[in-house]
Formats: C-alpha cells, sequence, structure tokens
C-alpha cells in the first residue's frame, strides 16, 4: 500500500483528521462507539488530549480551547451529550474564535448503550451545523472540514457518527499537518458572556449562520447528487445507509446529503420539482424527513424503514419493495440470519462477582448504575434491580427510600455504583444524601471500587491512583465523603466473602446512611492472577454454589468412576480469586501450587 495511504477505523480516522487539520485541544469521557477515538488523539504529541472525569467537563475544556482560538474537540458516546447538554446549549450560541467539534457516536440497535438516541435532533436544538460520515474516509475528511466551517461561519459543529462507521475499518489518505497557531484570547463580553442583553443579538447571529450555512450546503462537496436518466423517484440518504443503498446498484436518482443540517432548501426544492416521489432512508428518527416536510417538501420515509436499530441493504431492498420501487424478492433469500446471543458475564476473578453472590442470596432490593457491574441485572445474578443513568442510583435510592418509609415500610434498600461513575456524577448525588435526612432513612450504598473505567476498557478515574502510580489522581474517597459530612464509611475486601456478607448485613440492619467500599481492582486491568483452584471431586457434594457465582472457568461434569455430576475449574482460566471456594460448604475447592 502506497505510504500516503492507510487501513484506519473510523475512530482512527477522527483522530488523524482533527491530526491534520491542526487541532490542539481535546478532551473526551470514554463510552462506545468513540473510545478508540481520544485513545488514538492521546498519541499525537502535538495535541492536548484528555479523558476527563465526565462529558459536561470535557465538553468545558474543549470551549477553553476554543475560546483561545485554538481548533478543538470534544468527543463522547450519544448519551454523553445529556451530560454536556447545559453548557453545550449556550456556548453554541457564541461566535466561534477556534474551530470546534463536537464527536457524537450514536448507537443505532444499541448494541452497547442503555438507549438509542437520535443526536441530530440535539445538534439542531443546539443551533449546530452536522455532518454525518458514512465511511471511514468521510469519517476523517469530515472532521477537517468541520473545523474549517466552523471557523468560517463562526459555527460549533456535530460530526454525528454510528459505531458501525466508528468501529469499521477502510483505506484513508494521509496528509500532513496544517499549522493553525491559536488566535489567542480578546475579552469581548458580546461574544463570551452569555446573559442579557448579549443573548439577544446572539438568537439572530445563530439564525443568520445556518441561514448561510444552508445556502453553502446548496454545492457542498459532500453533499452528493446521483442522478440517473429516467428515474422519476429520488432517494435521499445519508451515512452508512448511502453506501448500504449503493450495494444494491438500483437505477434510481439519489441525494447523499453529508450535512444532515442544515439541508440546502434550495437544492431540495429543485429536487421537489423535478421528481414524482421523494424517498427518505435513514436510521433512528425521521431526521431528514421531517426536515423536508418542515420545507413543505412531500416525501415518504418511515412507513418503509425501521424507525429503531440499524438499516442494513436486506432491509433496504425490503423497504423499497414495499413502497413499490422495486420488485419484492422472495422471502427465502431476505430472510435475516438469525445469531444466537450469549448474555455477557463478568471475567474470571471479577471483583463484582462475591458482592452480587451475597446481594442475590440477601434478597434485598437493589439500585443498581452504569458499569460493568450491571451485568448482575442479567440472569444468572438477577441481583440489580434498576439501571437507568450514570450516576443515578444515589437520587433513586433516596427517592425509593422516602416513599418505602411513607408507606410504612422498614425493609433495607441498597445501593451499587462504581468508582468511575462515582466521580462522573454520583458525588453530587452523595451530598444530596445529606439534605433533610430523616430518622427512619434506611439507605447501603456499595461503591465498587476498582480502580479504573472498567466497562470501556479501562481508562482512569478519580481512584486509579491508588493502583498505578503513572496515574495523577488518587482521591481517597472515604475521606471525601467524610469530608462532606457522611461518616459511616467503610473500607471492606471483598475477596473475603464472610467478612463482607457479614458487614453488609449488619449495615442494612443500621438506620441512616451507610457506605462500603469494595477494595478489589479490576481483575482483568491489573491482569491479577494468583495459584488458581480445582475441585476434589471426591469431596464435592453436587451442591452447585460454586457453579451459581457465574465464573466462567466453572462448570459441572462427568468424572470417570464418579456416577454424578461434580463441579470442575478449568484451571487455565481461574485467576485464583477464591470465591468459589469461600462459597463451597464442604471445602471442595482447593488452591494448588503453581506449577503443580
Ligand atoms: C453518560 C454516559 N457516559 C458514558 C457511558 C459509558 N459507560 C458505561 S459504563 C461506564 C463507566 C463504568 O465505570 P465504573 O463505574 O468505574 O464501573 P466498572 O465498569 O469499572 O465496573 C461508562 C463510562 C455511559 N453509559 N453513559
Ligand atoms: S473488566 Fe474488570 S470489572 Fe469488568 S468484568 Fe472484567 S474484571 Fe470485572
Ligand atoms: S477461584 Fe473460583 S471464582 Fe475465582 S477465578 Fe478461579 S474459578 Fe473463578
Ligand atoms: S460448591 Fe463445593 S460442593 Fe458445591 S458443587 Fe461446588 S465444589 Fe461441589
Amino acid at each position: 500500500m502506497a505510504e500516503n495511504k492507510k487501513v484506519l477505523t473510523g475512530n482512527e480516522a477522527i483522530a488523524r483528521g482533527f491530526y491534520e487539520a491542526g487541532g490542539l485541544i481535546a478532551a473526551s469521557y470514554p463510552g462506545s462507539p468513540t473510545v478508540e477515538l481520544m485513545e488514538t488523539v492521546k498519541k499525537y504529541k502535538e495535541i492536548y488530549a484528555e479523558f476527563s472525569v465526565n462529558e459536561k467537563v470535557a465538553l468545558e475544556v474543549a470551549i477553553g480551547g476554543s475560546f483561545y482560538g485554538a481548533r478543538s474537540m470534544v468527543s463522547m458516546k450519544h448519551v454523553g451529550i445529556n451530560v454536556a447538554m447545559d453548557p453545550l446549549m449556550t456556548f453554541t450560541q457564541t461566535p466561534m474564535n477556534g474551530g470546534f467539534l463536537l464527536v457524537s457516536g450514536d448507537d443505532p440497535g444499541m448494541a452497547s448503550s442503555q438507549n438509542e438516541q437520535d443526536n441530530r435532533i440535539l445538534g439542531k436544538f443546539a443551533n449546530m451545523g452536522i455532518l454525518y460520515p458514512g465511511s471511514t474516509s468521510e469519517a476523517k475528511e469530515y472532521t477537517k472540514q468541520s473545523l474549517a466551517l466552523s471557523e468560517k461561519f463562526e459555527i460549533p459543529m456535530l460530526l454525528d457518527i454510528t459505531s458501525r462507521v466508528c468501529h469499521g475499518r477502510g483505506i484513508v489518505e494521509v496528509e500532513e499537518r496544517e499549522t493553525h497557531e491559536p488566535k489567542g484570547f480578546t475579552p469581548d463580553n458580546s461574544k463570551y458572556t452569555m446573559l442579557p442583553p448579549f443573548t439577544y443579538a446572539r438568537q439572530y447571529a445563530m439564525r443568520d449562520r445556518l441561514k448561510a450555512m444552508s445556502e453553502y450546503a446548496y454545492d457542498a462537496p459532500f453533499n452528493l447528487l446521483q442522478e440517473v436518466d429516467d428515474s422519476n423517484v429520488l432517494i435521499i440518504a445519508s451515512g452508512l445507509v448511502y453506501y448500504n443503498l449503493l450495494e444494491l446498484d438500483l437505477p434510481i436518482s439519489v441525494y447523499r446529503p453529508g450535512m444532515v443540517f442544515p439541508l440546502s432548501r434550495r437544492r431540495l426544492m429543485e429536487l421537489q420539482e423535478k421528481y414524482d416521489r421523494i424517498i427518505v432512508i435513514e436510521e433512528m428518527m425521521p431526521f431528514i424527513e421531517n426536515e423536508l416536510k418542515l420545507m413543505g417538501i412531500e416525501c415518504e420515509g418511515k412507513e418503509f424503514f425501521s424507525f429503531t436499530g440499524e438499516i442494513n441493504t436486506e432491509e433496504i431492498e425490503v423497504g423499497l419493495a414495499k413502497a413499490g420501487i422495486i420488485e419484492a424478492r422472495s422471502s427465502e433469500t431476505s430472510e435475516i440470519e438469525k445469531v444466537v446471543g450469549r448474555p455477557p458475564m463478568f471475567c474470571a476473578g471479577c471483583p463484582h462477582r462475591p458482592v452480587f453472590d451475597i446481594l442475590k442470596k440477601m434478597k434485598v432490593n437493589v439500585m443498581g448504575d452504569i458499569g460493568c457491574y450491571s451485568m448482575a441485572v442479567l440472569p444468572a445474578f438477577k441481583a440489580a434491580h434498576t439501571m437507568i443513568s450514570m450516576g443515578a442510583t444515589l437520587g433513586i435510592t433516596k427517592g425509593m427510600n422516602k416513599a418505602m418509609r411513607r408507606s410504612g415500610s422498614d425493609k433495607p434498600l441498597v445501593s451499587v455504583i462504581g468508582d468511575g461513575t462515582f466521580f462522573h456524577s454520583g458525588m453530587t448525588g452523595f451530598a444530596n444524601l445529606l439534605h433533610q435526612q430523616e430518622e427512619n432513612d434506611n439507605m447501603t450504598f456499595i461503591i465498587l471500587e476498582n480502580g479504573t473505567t472498567a466497562m470501556t476498557g479501562g481508562q482512569q478515574n478519580g481512584a486509579s491512583g491508588k493502583y498505578d502510580v503513572n496515574d495523577d489522581m488518587h482521591i481517597d474517597i472515604k475521606e471525601l465523603l467524610n469530608t462532606m459530612g457522611i461518616t459511616n464509611v467503610q473500607y471492606v475486601d471483598q475477596f473475603d466473602y464472610n467478612l463482607f456478607r457479614d458487614t453488609l448485613k449488619e449495615e442494612t440492619m443500621k438506620k441512616g446512611i451507610s457506605v462500603i467500599i469494595a477494595t478489589r481492582p479490576c481483575a482483568l486491568k491489573f491482569k491479577i492472577k494468583e495459584p488458581n483452584y480445582y475441585v476434589d471431586p471426591k469431596i464435592c457434594i453436587a451442591c452447585r454454589s460454586c457453579v451459581k457465582t457465574n465464573c466462567p472457568p466453572i462448570r459441572m461434569k462427568e468424572y470417570q468412576g464418579i456416577d454424578k455430576l461434580k463441579s470442575s475449574i478449568d484451571q487455565d482460566m481461574c485467576v485464583g480469586c477464591s470465591v468459589c471456594a469461600q462459597v463451597c460448604p464442604v471445602n471442595a475447592i482447593k488452591r494448588t501450587v503453581r506449577g503443580e
């Protein structure tokens, strides 16, 4: 392959685009599908890049860079924008000094997310220009274009990218880095202090820059019109859907707006005149379809295509057949292959396992949160009973506790949160617990301090310095909570199964707020491996207590000369955490000496 060509993922391509565009300040908060984007940016020494404690702070770091005139980028998963929405909605009123780009990783089909939300709508709501790449090379190109457009039209740009484009690989042409020295910051209240009367003028400025962008969109290079003689139908598709459509090789005209907001009204009006029918194919919400309808342009779309999930080539074919545009194929060929799903599970030796094994046995209501420990909501544990958004468990637990106490229930209530989530948005919830405490409150909080943001690949968080000397944040959660005024806080090693169980039981019996910080680090991130364990089948009574901890190496198997199935441990997979041995009632699980 030529030296100026590289195979990159969409995430890597955006990072490369930011580098080539002379980007200087980049921040992110990890979340699928955009994690690798900032991990790649961090490798470019010319760029200051960080994973911030949450998306709001990450956005603010990028705002600071842009205010100083540096080309700046912030990236996050789609729900991250909900967290960052407050500064976003006000910042986007300002004119851009340095080019500003927000990258949103959307997840149609929710392969790794708690919801599906179409952030084109949020981008429009925030008065941003929106580019929507569908391939790896577009991901790089649109990143560069976004920063240039941001400066040209003084508009904040949103690069809305879907998970398949983030993770897909393609050939990308790499270019030299441009030089864009920061312009510096010149105080100007009308530009950077968003309060009345300055905000009134900004309303008009926002409208005018979108108008100018819409004019530009008429023949912008990324808005592609491919017309076919004799086609009386026009299909509008962008992003990956456009490429999926191309695979059908249909003799139909296609308009591909790489910029999905603002659209060119002038271009679309012209197209309306030329075509009998306009069909919009897009994933998730009918965004482009609604934009057209707002312009008074007749079109069809969502009546033929799903409002949720990804839209692949086969679904496009089925939808177009439903619309009567193409012939329907026999159902035999359009049958979508069914793949059998495998539920996700904690790693061998995961520190979360004993906590949920104990909670399951306690039969207590558990308010969950978001992290690897979310897997506890699934079978076989089913030991967490709510899961909404990062940090939400604190408020939810407080609210449910108040409702329970007012309805005469004195049952305990337990809440679980990871350390990453604690620093992301749990601290404020903890502070709020101190407000209007009542005598019969009873809430026990377990903080799973595994030293990392494990679920998204092991990024640092506020507590990581405890386990890794290279990490520059080492906030003592107990001291922090004590300083806030939450006094009943203790560290407990959850691999001491009985101690953790007894402490938890004791704390749930107490009134007020109890906090237990489970201290074991993530087994995967810190590559923990102790001498492993094996089962003595002659002692095993086949009670399955060990199997119910759901550690991957454990299964029941047939032993020669023993008629009943007995437990066994795959010693290559076992990392020696000892939890299964501790739950065995007859000491049938024993530690080996490595090398035996
Ligand atoms: C607002 C938001 N941002 C990012 C994510 C992606 N995400 C899922 S879990 C998680 C963090 C989990 O870290 P922690 O609480 O330490 O739990 P662990 O995975 O280490 O068990 C993140 C960032 C998300 N779900 N929501
Ligand atoms: S990555 Fe770490 S926290 Fe997540 S399941 Fe594996 S061991 Fe547990
Ligand atoms: S000791 Fe038991 S629970 Fe721990 S990793 Fe090995 S098999 Fe799994
Ligand atoms: S817990 Fe002990 S007795 Fe029960 S199945 Fe496992 S090894 Fe056998």
